[in-house]
């Protein structure tokens, strides 16, 4: 079946989440009696075509004036789009999915917790060991030999050590500049996560940083310093990727504190670390703040029975 039939086949469950200011819903269902994730979220205006945004035929097709006081008028429109060149939703199926993205795209409470060196190297160790096995790097993989998404990819550097490829992430419309997202996924597959940087990867790290900028603001002729460029920790998939995104699009909770660490203060701390006469010295050393949501796998496993004084069963 293509996944248009699939999609269409979607059982509606339950919602998961609803973000009304971000306009976004997650729904849970099945296809052909597999669990399926939607996601779907309405797309930013496009403003290449705003002198048309009046127009009866391009723009607001038709309006319903709902009220008039004064100088204020409110109507409700429909807009002109098209699933092509001018989209009004942008729709992600996962099918099918495992527990662990239900869980990620499910409404959870939040908590900060402070994972040191020795929670670090006990427990949380283990469970990247985990989330490395059963497919779950496979989209991944896809990409690097390039059997998916290979037409997409902006720039390459073959090296099997220092290089990467640099493309659309799933996130971005592949169309609104300032909602631009790309992904670097990088060729070697020994990092996990920003915890197995040392200064050693100074080097690596400063020369993918000046070829990704340059590559990517040349390809979408933006200025270098109109995209922010970070890494995840906690990132939800342990092969070492960056995100690189235009400055004006507000991410919400996946740009911010607590979650996302600038890749300049990386290289910044690992400059700061080769100064430091031990050795061995690197990000495994830090205490790393971060937040999680009450269903993420960490907290359940990790950081909910260390607050209870429990000993972490993993
Ligand atoms: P992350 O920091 O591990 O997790 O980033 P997050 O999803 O919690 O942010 C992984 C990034 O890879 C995210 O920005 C995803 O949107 C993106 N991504 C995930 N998948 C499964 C794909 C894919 O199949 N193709 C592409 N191009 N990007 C993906």
């Amino acid at each position: 079946s293509t996944p248009e039939q699939d999609i269409r086949a979607f059982k509606f469950e339950r919602i998961l989440n609803q973000d009304t200011g971000r306009k976004t819903l997650n729904l849970l269902g099945t296809i052909n009696g597999l669990p399926a994730i939607i996601t779907a979220e309405k797309t930013a205006f496009n403003t290449t075509s705003l002198g048309a945004f009046v127009s009866p035929e391009e723009g607001l097709l038709s309006l319903n004036l709902l009220q008039k006081n004064d100088i204020y008028h409110w109507f409700m429109g429909t807009i002109s789009q098209s699933a092509t060149s001018n989209a009004a939703v942008k729709v992600n199926l996962i099918y099918p999915c495992t527990e662990v993205h239900i869980k990620k795209y499910s409404a959870q409470q939040l908590h900060m917790v402070v994972e040191t060196p020795d929670i670090y190297e006990k427990y949380v160790t283990k469970y990247i060991k985990q989330k490395t096995e059963g497919g779950r790097l496979n989209w991944v993989y896809n990409i690097l030999d390039h059997k998916e998404e290979s037409e997409k990819i902006v720039y390459e550097d073959e090296d099997r050590e220092l290089g990467f490829i640099l493309l659309p992430d799933l996130k971005w419309d592949l169309v609104t500049l300032t909602s631009l997202y790309l992904s670097v996924i990088v060729h070697r597959t020994d990092i996990r996560s920003v915890r197995d940087f040392t200064p050693a990867h100074i080097p690596f790290l400063t020369t993918l940083r000046s070829k990704v900028l340059s590559a990517a603001s040349e390809k979408y002729s933006l200025p270098a310093d109109l995209l922010k460029i970070y890494v995840h920790y906690q990132p939800s998939y342990y092969h070492f990727h960056v995100h690189v995104v235009h400055i004006s699009h507000d991410m919400g909770a996946s740009a911010t504190i607590g979650k996302a660490i600038l890749l300049d203060e990386i290289i910044q701390v690992l400059r700061l670390m080769e100064k430091v006469p031990e050795s061995q010295v690197g990000y495994k050393d830090l205490e790393m703040t971060y937040v999680l949501g009450e269903e993420h796998d960490l907290w359940k496993k990790i950081f909910e029975p260390l607050s209870k004084g429990e000993e972490p069963t993993i």
